[in-house]
């Protein structure tokens, strides 16, 4: 029944890609082409924030298990803020942490002095300091909000936000709801368990033990019958790929790291770290229910359950996920734009390199890599070169020089047997091609390099430095990661 179904809608994802994709290789020509554009925003709101990095005690492992000291901006655990696009938040960020941190708006086209990256775009907030950050989110979507220093210690413990930019939408949907992935890595009595190893940095990363959304295990929620439901669905995992589908109702895919694309059905959608997707489900029938299931686990995993309630339903029509506008973003000029290429490959260094070829069950991979002091060691380079793990004030040279507003396209290489998700800050780029996995064309801030996958990604330069590195935050910690100079 579960094959059944998931072929037919394979089939019709297949279709829908085939009609906007012109040729193999070539995706879609424009991003979005027949959704209609947004209305300009009015004058905004001013929302004033208070983000206190500090311990505090939840119960992870449900209501009756152990007590874990997790690190969050506030009481609510992974705080879901929601703004209107043309409002402006003021975030005081306190850091009440042992250790020095600051705040990056992952997705959000900040100026560069918010970008919140210690040493490249601001001094660290060490603990007792206090930073603010002004941000006016100039495009709609589902975006959020982390460090990026220690950022698998710091992430690892909880610190992190949701944020929600609206005023995309020209039809509200009935519901709006957030399914924020992400694995804790806890021992049986509710402590944390080292984040980082060298089997996992070397590889795909380390896991965690417990996998949770919104914070918790899987729950059930109550959506409107018959009502159409947003639902906003991030990979906030420091490791782990996710392909998220939706069993026992229709649904199609709305946006993708926030950017509306021409609605088309969600078969599965594989997602690295920091990627996101919006989708918007046609719920069932009165009491009837449907479910959103990682597909990319060994076993199908259901991350959430979604009941409705019994009684009334919204009236039976046809099912028209095209709810949103169009992007309104820089496109770059493909006929002047200039081509560069970067590698993503396994640090040089004969030891490295051969730990980040193995098998993780390869013998040899152990002995090697006992041999390694982790925070001294990089595995991971783009383009040969290989930050260096660890906090350091010195700035090595950037990965490029390019020219405010000037048009690139990046030829993005895997020459690795893993997955990298590929960030890059400041910028939302369109992804034109990809070798292995068919996407449509699509405007993102992260895409999934697929093992030995070349994509092509386009972008008009902003001014400031920005970061751009895989999002397995141990591949970026040990290596994979660098950064663009743009004056
Ligand atoms: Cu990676």
């Amino acid at each position: 029944m579960l094959t059944d179904r998931r072929q037919v809608l394979k089939g019709l994802a297949a279709a829908a890609l085939a009609s906007t994709a012109g040729g193999s290789g070539l995706l879609a020509r424009t991003a979005a082409p027949d959704l209609p554009p947004r209305p300009p925003a009015g004058a905004g709101r001013v929302h004033d924030w208070i983000f206190a990095a500090a311990e505090r005690p939840v119960r992870l492992l449900g209501p009756d298990g152990p007590v874990t000291t997790v690190w969050s901006y506030s009481d609510e655990f992974l705080p879901i803020k929601r703004v209107r696009v043309g409002d402006t938040i003021r975030t005081r960020l306190e850091n009440r942490l042992g250790e020095h941190t600051a705040l990056h708006w992952h997705g959000v086209r900040v100026p560069n002095a918010m970008d919140g990256v210690p040493y490249l775009t601001q001094a660290p907030v060490t603990k007792g300091e206090s930073f603010l950050y002004e941000v006016a989110p100039p495009d709609p979507g589902t975006f959020f909000i982390h460090p990026h220093c220690n950022e698998s210690g710091q992430t690892g413990r909880g610190l992190s936000a949701v944020l929600i930019v609206e005023g995309d939408e020209r039809r509200r949907p009935d519901a709006d709801l957030v399914a924020a992935y992400k694995d804790w890595r806890l021992a049986e009595d509710g402590t944390w368990l080292p984040f980082e190893t060298p089997e996992g940095a070397s590889r795909a990363g380390t896991y965690g033990t417990v996998r949770a959304v919104n914070g918790v295990a899987p729950t059930t929620h109550r959506v409107p019958a018959g009502g159409d439901i947003r639902l906003r669905i991030l990979n906030l995992d420091a490791t782990r790929v996710i392909e998220p589908g939706i069993e026992g109702a229709e649904a199609a895919v709305i946006a993708i790291d926030g950017n509306a694309v021409t609605p088309f059905p969600l078969d599965t959608w594989r997602m690295g770290p920091a990627m996101r997707i919006d989708v918007l489900v046609r719920a069932p029938a009165p009491g009837e229910s449907f479910r959103l299931i990682d597909y990319f686990s060994a076993e199908p995993w259901t991350l959430a359950t979604y009941e409705t309630a019994k009684g009334e339903a919204r009236p039976k029509r046809a099912f028209d996920p095209a709810i949103l506008y169009a992007p309104d973003l820089p496109r770059a000029d493909l006929r002047n734009a200039q081509r560069l290429n970067y590698t993503f490959s396994a640090a040089s260094g004969a030891v490295t390199e051969a730990a980040a070829m193995l098998t993780p069950d390869d013998p040899l991979a152990k002995i090697l890599l006992d041999g390694l002091c982790v925070r001294d060691t990089s595995f991971w380079a783009i383009n040969k070169a290989s930050w260096a793990s660890g906090s350091q004030p010195q700035m090595p040279p950037p990965l490029g020089l390019f020219e405010t507003g000037r048009s690139y396209v990046l030829e993005l290489m895997n020459a690795t047997p893993h997955h990298h998700p590929i960030h890059l800050h400041g910028h939302t780029f369109e992804v034109l091609s990809a070798s292995r996995l068919k996407r449509p064309r699509h405007f993102a801030d992260t895409v999934l390099l697929q093992p030995k996958e070349r994509i092509e990604i386009a972008f008009v330069a902003a001014p400031g430095n920005w970061m751009f590195h895989c999002h397995v935050l141990e591949h970026m910690e040990y290596g994979m990661m660098g950064y663009l100079r743009v004056a």
